[in-house]
């Protein structure tokens, strides 16, 4: 009997516990911002196929790198892709990441970020992002048709997390960059000890 009451209050906490997830992820979130640019702030980041709703099928790339670089495709649901630290990507702390995709029925290339980065000047992704102590996630939702079409913006949808922030987060210097400022300081405090003498 004991057990069977300690099971019952295990399956409770539990399922509370999940609820308590569920919903807080559900109210942190914001409302989804179309255009919104979204920056690099180091660390690795993850990529998530969410569940989606298109005729079209459309692949995800990132086009921060030199060349873009393919992540994966929307009917892949629940597939996850880890692009580990952007760094090695060639990518720096407070680069923009620039995703988008390329929409393989029609051949149309559609980036997220302002309308002004597209060819028909229309915003096609809708983010929505989320700042949480147990890491950032930025949901990314598509719209797949030139111009807008339905505007449905649930044509290709992907959850990027890990190092991915709306704000342009401060450039880390290069160490190449500090020495040559070193280099700089010290030539300016030689030849003004010279002018002097
Ligand atoms: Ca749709
Ligand atoms: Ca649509």
């Amino acid at each position: 009997m004991i057990k069977k009451a300690t099971t019952v209050k295990t399956l409770y906490l539990v399922l509370s516990l999940v609820l308590i997830l569920g919903f807080g992820i559900e109210n942190a979130s914001a409302t989804p911002i179309l255009g919104q640019k979204v920056y690099y702030e180091g660390g690795s980041v993850e990529i998530k196929v969410l569940p989606y709703d298109a005729y079209y099928t459309s692949s995800l790339y990132l086009f921060s790198t030199g060349t873009p670089l393919f992540i994966a495709v929307n009917s892949e649901v629940g597939k996850v892709v880890s692009l580990g630290n952007l760094a090695s990507l060639g990518v720096a702390v407070g680069d923009e990441l620039l995703f988008g995709i390329v929409v393989a029925n029609t051949g149309d290339t559609f980036l997220a970020g302002p309308a002004s980065g597209n060819k028909d000047n229309f915003a096609h992704a809708a983010v929505d992002y989320l700042d949480s102590p147990t890491g950032d996630v930025a949901l990314f939702a598509f719209e797949d048709i030139l111009g807008g079409g339905d505007k449905d913006f649930n044509d290709a949808i992907f959850q990027v997390s890990g190092g991915v922030g709306v704000a342009v987060p401060p450039k880390i210097p290069e160490p190449a960059s500090v020495t040559l400022l070193l280099f700089g300081l010290a030539g300016a405090a030689y030849v003004s000890r010279r002018k002097k003498k």
